[in-house]
Parts: structure tokens; sequence; C-alpha cells
């Protein structure tokens, strides 16, 4: 298990005179979310050797394959790895999540922008704001129950949010921005 918040998410010192505290925070995330890995931008990102399973597009600064960053499985698994369990829509018990934070993932492709367009396999589309990964922990699943998860079970890549931690992520705005069959991240 994980802490938060990741060494790739270092928040913005506290300004002075603004109202209040949620204000303060609110700025704070727009702010790490507009300059997502200004600063992670130092490491660059290897070309994939595997299958790519994932391109993040967009607004970026560390691509590795024309304007993209695409990433193979072994990429994805070389980033720091998070898990947790939760219940969930789409299975009847409670299954443990374990891949990459999406924040890592966007902090090694040296994305920045504030939103995020998720295109699967299926051709789902779904916008996520940045906002999203840097307050929630939200996985990049690669593995359900330690197991890889194959694309006719909603794999290779699965967007997961921690549903069990509040009530407000048990709706149909994060059920819906949890993309299965993950593809491609667009980022504006
Ligand atoms: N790849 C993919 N991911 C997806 C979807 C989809 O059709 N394809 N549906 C989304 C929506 S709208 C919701 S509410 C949840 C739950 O979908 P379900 O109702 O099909 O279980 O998954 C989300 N993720
Ligand atoms: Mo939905």
């Amino acid at each position: 298990m994980s802490q938060l918040p990741p060494a790739s998410a270092p928040l913005l010192p506290a300004r002075q005179g603004l109202p209040s505290p949620t204000r303060r925070r609110t700025l704070r995330l727009g702010l790490a979310a507009a300059t997502l890995l200004a600063t992670g931008g130092a490491r660059a990102l290897a070309a994939p050797k595997g299958k790519v399973v994932l391109s993040v597009v967009g607004t970026l600064s560390q691509a590795n394959a024309g304007a993209r960053a695409d990433f193979d499985m072994a990429m994805l698994e070389a980033l720091p790895q998070h898990s947790f369990t939760t219940s969930t829509p789409w299975f009847k018990e409670p299954k443990r999540f374990s891949g990459p934070l999406l924040r890592d993932v966007l902090a090694a492709a040296g994305a920045k922008g504030t939103a995020l367009r998720a295109v699967a396999l299926n051709d789902y589309k779904v916008e996520i704001p940045v906002e999203d990964a840097l307050r929630h922990k939200v996985l990049l699943a690669t593995r359900l129950d330690g197991q890889p998860m194959p694309v006719r079970e909603k794999g290779p890549l699965f967007i997961i949010y921690p549903y069990d931690e509040s009530a407000d992520l048990r709706s149909e705005r994060y059920y819906s921005r949890s993309a299965w069959q993950l593809r491609t991240l667009e980022v504006r």
C-alpha cells in the first residue's frame, strides 16, 4: 500500500490572503493539474519494447513515439504499484485491483493539462478531470485479484476509483469515468 500524496505531485505552497482553505485547496489542485509534472519531465520516458497497451496523446512533454507517449505492460509495472480492495458495480464480491496510479502514469508522460479523454478498445469514450487523479487514489489497474485481465474480462487496463472511500464515488459520475479496456488517454 502507498501513501498520498506521491512524490510525483508535490503540492504548491499555500498562498497568502486567500479567502478559505477550501478555495486554497481548489486553486492548489487546479495549478497542480495544469502543471502536472513540469518537474517529473526531467526523466525521459524509454521506448516500449513489448506490445503497446496504452498511448497518452495531446499536451505532454515525454513523447517516445512521434507525438505520443506509448506504454507497454512492463513500463506500467515499473511505476510504483498500488492496490486496494473495493466493491464495484461490475462484480458481486469486492475485488482487489493493482497497478500504477493514474497520476503517476500522467506524470511519466509529462502530461500537462486539466482534462483527459479516455478512449477504450470498444470505442467507449469519457471525459475525466485530471483533478480526479490528484484528489483520489485512481488506479490504472493492470491486475484483478493479482491476475492480469484479459480483454474479454475488461482488461488489460481498467480505470478504478476507490469507490468504498465515499458515497460520492459510488455514483454514475465516477462509474462512467471507470473505463475498462482503456487504450488511449488524450490530455488537454
Ligand atoms: N470500455 C468501457 N468502459 C465503460 C463502459 C463501456 O461501455 N465501455 N461503460 C461505462 C459506464 S457508462 C458505466 S456506468 C460503468 C458501468 O457500466 P455497466 O453498466 O455496463 O456495468 O462502466 C463504464 N466504463
Ligand atoms: Mo453508465
